[in-house]
């Protein structure tokens, strides 16, 4: 296998997706609106700013912007308590093996993630170390569908664009690959992940076997 793999960490790696949405239906609850699941397709891969206005179209609301990062706290300081306890169990199925089989192979892989608490995340999952390179929201001026995080982590792991396999399971962050002629792959479903150019429903289907035959 000659390419290298850029892995999303929300959503791929592991679970947050789901505290995520609990925590920013909070904010939109304590608002005085509700925020669905279906909604929050919207704000997957989206930096947390961006998210926060999406949040705020949805319901209609108009706020200073004193009061917008009050609430950017708040989310994550929210997001933060749901994960404190979070381990290597919470990594979705599948994703273990894969990793162990791509280093087994000599197969480089990067994160390439929109959160700021990416690195936080891996620390708790004790993945840190198993990373080639990590990007994450931390370094990036622009934030997915914008490819600049997928061609940061590239560069660190030493491929072209076009010899990166990028797994994501949000719309922003398939586009972002595509935009750049990386390899797509979606974890998800095909209404919301249409433009990648492949699709598996879940991790448990991201074998190593499918990625070198990509
Ligand atoms: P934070 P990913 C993204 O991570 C999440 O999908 C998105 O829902 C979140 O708003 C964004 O990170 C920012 O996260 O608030 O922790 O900085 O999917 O790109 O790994
Ligand atoms: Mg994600």
């Amino acid at each position: 296998m000659n390419k290298a793999i850029i892995f999303d960490l929300d959503g791929v790696i592991v679970d947050t997706a789901k505290y995520h949405y609990l925590a920013w239906r909070k904010i939109a609850l304590d608002l005085g609106f509700d925020f669905s699941e279906v909604q929050n397709e919207m704000l997957k891969g989206v930096s947390r700013v961006q998210s926060l206005e999406f949040l705020l179209e949805s319901g209609n609301i108009q706020l200073p912007q004193a009061r917008k990062d009050e609430l950017l706290h708040a989310k994550n300081q929210h997001y933060l308590s749901l994960i404190s306890d979070m381990d290597a169990s919470e990594m979705l199925e599948g994703i273990p093996q894969l990793l162990q089989d791509l280093r087994q192979h000599q197969v480089p892989f990067a994160l390439g993630s929109a959160s700021k608490n990416a690195r936080l995340i891996l620390d708790s999952l004790n993945l840190t170390d198993w990373f080639t390179a990590i990007v994450d929201g931390n370094e990036v001026t622009q934030a997915k569908p914008d490819p600049e995080v997928f061609l940061i982590a590239a560069q660190k792991l030493g491929y072209k664009p076009e010899d990166c396999i990028v797994v994501e399971d949000s719309q922003a962050g398939i586009q972002a690959a595509n935009a750049v002629g990386m390899t797509s792959v979606g974890i998800g479903s095909k209404e919301v992940l249409y433009e990648s150019q492949f699709l598996l429903e879940n991790t448990a289907q991201l074998t190593f076997e499918f990625l070198k035959e990509l």
